[in-house]
């Protein structure tokens, strides 16, 4: 089966897929951002669910329901704080892509919609990212079975460019 990539501008709270991955802070208990947008939009039900999990390791992912928003499953994943690309933020941004994949095909997800992580507040290059995003999704989909769509949902129209470029 060949999984369809692609990216499109829009508020991830907004879409109606299988699972929405969030970039999230290692607490997962919300944050600034999308996090924010997300656990705001989502319901207060949320936080009561991520206080269970029991935070999240850089480069991790974790999973709950969706709430109140229309995507059924929440992947959280906590991206690495950019510091120079010499601490291996590139491995570990790749694994936030990578473990968000196997989890939502694990639970069936076969939409899933990803944000820019790491790209706001942990200020990874928006260049570099989208190159790891869209590497590792494709390595990574060589071991789903049930993904059939993937989206890239960027926030700006810049951010949505690149994203383009490197999709090809
Ligand atoms: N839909 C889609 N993308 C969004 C939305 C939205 N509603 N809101 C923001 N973005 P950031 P990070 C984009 O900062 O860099 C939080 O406080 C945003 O423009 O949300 O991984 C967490 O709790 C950018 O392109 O995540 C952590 O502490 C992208 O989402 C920390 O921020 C990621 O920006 C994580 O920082």
């Amino acid at each position: 089966m060949k999984t369809r990539l692609h990216a499109i501008r829009a508020d991830i709270t907004g879409l109606s897929v299988d699972a929405v991955v969030n970039a999230a802070n290692s607490s997962l208990l919300g944050g600034g951002g999308v996090d924010g947008a997300i656990h705001r939009a989502a319901g207060p039900e949320l936080v009561h669910e991520c206080r269970l999990l029991g935070g999240c390791k850089t480069g991790d992912a974790k999973i709950t329901k969706g709430y109140r928003l229309p995507a059924r499953f929440i992947i959280h994943t906590v991206g690495p704080v950019w510091r120079g690309g010499v601490n291996g933020e590139a491995d570990l941004l790749a694994s936030c892509y990578r473990k968000s994949l196997m989890l939502a095909n694990e639970y069936g997800a076969r939409t899933v919609a990803f944000p820019s992580i790491s790209t706001g507040i942990y200020g990874y290059p928006i260049e570099r990212a989208a190159q790891v995003a869209v590497d590792a999704v494709r390595a990574a989909l060589e071991e789903t079975s049930v993904i059939a769509e993937v989206t890239f949902c960027c926030f700006s129209d810049e951010d949505l460019a690149i994203y383009r470029s490197v999709l090809g």
